[in-house]
């Protein structure tokens, strides 16, 4: 079943930083699109069987803080 995961998401200050999240949330099995946006410290991810809490351990392991909205 498709899966729409919207994330809070604090630490990001440049462009840099929603890359190093974009890719590292690209990496967890299942994901299929990640948009991580700065405006709004924000993203909103795609996929199917993921599992969430790998996800914010993704986002933590960059040094950055993640929560699910
Ligand atoms: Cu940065």
């Amino acid at each position: 079943m498709p899966q729409t995961i919207e994330l809070k998401i604090s630490g990001m200050t440049c462009d840099h930083c929603v890359r190093s999240v974009t890719n590292a949330v690209q990496d967890v099995p299942g994901v299929s699109e990640a948009k991580v946006s700065l405006d709004t410290n924000s993203a909103v991810v795609k996929g199917e069987a993921v599992d969430i809490q790998k996800i914010l351990d993704a986002i933590e392991e960059e040094g950055y803080e993640a929560t699910v909205r």
